[in-house]
């Protein structure tokens, strides 16, 4: 190749290099908002090959919402088939706040102090009795979390919810706790910062046993109602949107109390495939 070829190739690759690191690197994004659209996923492709995968962490358990009956020493923790098919529908699906299959994670946010128009109280108990604000979940997700817990009770599992709904504001007060407790580094490995938890859509809870024991701490797993809820969650339209291997691509430690209602459709072709949210949308695996 000509000597003077090498300056333009040099060039170019430097610019290549420098988006690739952005675009794992740069702080998330907001759905719909300006530079989202830099990082949308891609919904059109074939399904994400799962990255490597690293060890579950050992515990900790996922922050409770701020308010209510938390206590100070509390543990925190620290639509459609869109891969396959693509287009308009789906990316709407992942992309768009108010969707049910909205994509929440570290990459992709929600707009500013984003609140969902139709939160109310799901007539399930709670671990607290208190009507707070993180008890309250989107209509049809608060719908199908109580036939959920119908079927739980069938099946002789009694089921509390811990933690619900939690605004932005909550979420960056429960973050920054966890960070000064743990270090952020830490904290990110199970606590979303604000404007990136799924609890802020509405669709997302928390959940354990009627008496609390384990409440969104890592016994939980392995109990009884983590068994019926991975089992079972997908016939109500949850997934276990945290699993256990799959720290990699979620970005987040295993949580099997973590519950996102996507549909029922959605939830049971992900939980057939053994797939995540992101590998559902082909997105890029989110590995911090
Ligand atoms: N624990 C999950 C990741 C959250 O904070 O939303
Ligand atoms: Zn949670």
């Amino acid at each position: 190749m000509r000597r003077n070829l090498w300056i333009p190739l040099l060039f170019l690759a430097v610019i290549a290099v420098g988006w690739g690191i952005g675009k794992y690197t740069s702080p998330a994004r907001s759905i719909g908002g300006g530079a989202a659209s830099v990082n949308q996923p891609d919904l059109n492709g074939a399904a994400a090959q799962p990255p490597g995968v690293s060890p579950a962490p050992s515990a900790s358990p996922e922050g409770q919402s701020g308010g209510g009956t938390q206590s100070a020493g509390e543990s925190p923790a620290p639509s459609a088939s869109p891969a396959a098919q693509g287009g308009g529908e789906a990316q709407l699906a992942a992309t768009e706040p108010d969707s049910i299959g909205v994509m929440v994670n570290k990459q992709y946010g929600l707009p500013d102090n984003y609140k969902p128009a139709d939160l109310v109280y799901p007539d399930v108990p709670f671990i607290f009795k208190e009507k707070i604000e993180k008890r309250m979940m989107r209509q049809e997700a608060a719908h199908a979390l109580e036939e959920m817990f119908a079927g739980a009770k069938r099946d002789g599992v009694y089921l509390a919810g811990v933690s619900a709904y939690r605004s932005e504001k909550t979420q960056q007060g429960l973050f920054n706790a966890y960070a000064e407790r743990d270090g952020e580094d830490k904290a990110l490995t199970y606590s979303a910062v604000p404007g990136h938890s799924e609890h802020q859509t509405g669709l997302a809870i928390d959940l354990s046993g009627k008496d609390g024991t384990c409440a969104a701490e890592s016994c939980f797993a392995g109990t009884k109602e983590a068994d019926w809820l991975a089992r079972h969650a997908p016939e109500y339209g949850f997934i276990i949107r945290y699993p256990e291997g799959k720290e990699a691509v979620t970005g987040y430690m295993y949580e099997p109390w973590h519950v996102r209602y996507v549909g029922k459709e959605a939830a049971r072709s992900i939980a057939e495939r053994g797939i995540t949210l992101e590998e559902y949308y082909n997105v890029v695996p989110v590995s911090k």
